[in-house]
């Protein structure tokens, strides 16, 4: 994950919503542009930036210095039933674009998760033979997660961390489950992969998410992957900056 990290801390910005939600779910006229993100991502020095391949070959700018994730699998949400994410990108073309860590999403829960569990450990390790990290959004999807209160409860979100790191995952980007002492049980079950905290709908307030962040902190993550909070804010360098306060200079809210 080195290139992802700065003192261990890592903020990602991610941007494959388009393809995930469609563009009048999540877009406006300023963010349907996918330049308007990698300009945010350089302008507010990210950790990282994470495309789909089409985006990540028109709009991606090596130049920046901001390291880049391919996302290589993805799916619409036009479809109805169990959720499969397939691979749509190899690891080989992600690094040709300029990939410095490779990153797909797994739906545990779905009949289909045998398949992306498969799926993703052969990702996992062609990106390990080119020196990449692979970073896991573990999504718990369908199945047996209503039973289990949810896909953001305690138990559930500490699956999905432990799901990412039985599988190989160096990182793996989770929902929040509502508080830090909950939190830390994720933690805790990720072990050595990194823990991201996936960003989630736009809050009402800037004090809402940054309330969020700073539990994730606390809870010993090792940072946030952030969409629709910062590019769908009025302001995204200004939130960015305070979301960057508590990442990285341990400033707390809440
Ligand atoms: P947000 O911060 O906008 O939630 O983005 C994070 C993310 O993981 C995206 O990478 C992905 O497109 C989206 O959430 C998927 O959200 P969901 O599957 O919950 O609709």
């Amino acid at each position: 994950m080195k290139p992802f990290l700065k003192d261990g801390k890592s903020l990602l910005i991610a941007y494959d919503q388009g393809l995930e939600h469609g563009p009048s779910a999540d877009f406006d006229d300023r963010n349907v542009n996918p330049q308007f993100i990698m300009d945010i991502a350089e302008e507010g020095n990210f950790s990282g930036v994470v495309f789909q391949k089409g985006c990540a070959e028109k709009y991606y700018k090596e130049s920046s210095g901001i390291p880049l994730i391919v996302k290589v699998n993805g799916k619409a949400n036009l479809t109805k039933g169990d959720v499969i994410s397939r691979q749509v990108c190899s690891v080989k073309k992600a690094i040709s674009i300029g990939a410095k860590g490779i990153g797909y999403t797994i739906y545990a829960g779905s009949s289909y998760e045998s398949e992306m569990f498969q799926e993703f450990g052969r990702i996992q390790e062609e990106a390990h033979d080119h020196g990449l990290p692979a970073i896991s959004w573990v999504y718990p999807r369908g199945g047996k997660i209503p039973d289990l209160g949810g896909d953001s409860t305690k138990e559930t979100v500490a699956y999905a961390a432990r799901i990412g790191l039985e599988l190989g995952a160096d990182a793996v980007k989770i929902k929040y489950s509502g508080n830090s002492e909950d939190f830390k049980w994720a933690v805790q079950s990720a072990g050595k992969a990194h823990v991201f905290m996936s960003g989630g709908p736009k809050t009402n307030t800037d004090e809402d998410f940054l309330k969020l962040v700073t539990g994730v902190m606390d809870a010993g993550a090792t940072g946030v992957a952030v969409g629709r909070n910062v590019w769908q804010h009025q302001d995204p360098l200004n939130i960015t900056a305070k979301i960057k306060e508590i990442i990285f200079e341990g400033k707390r809210i809440g």
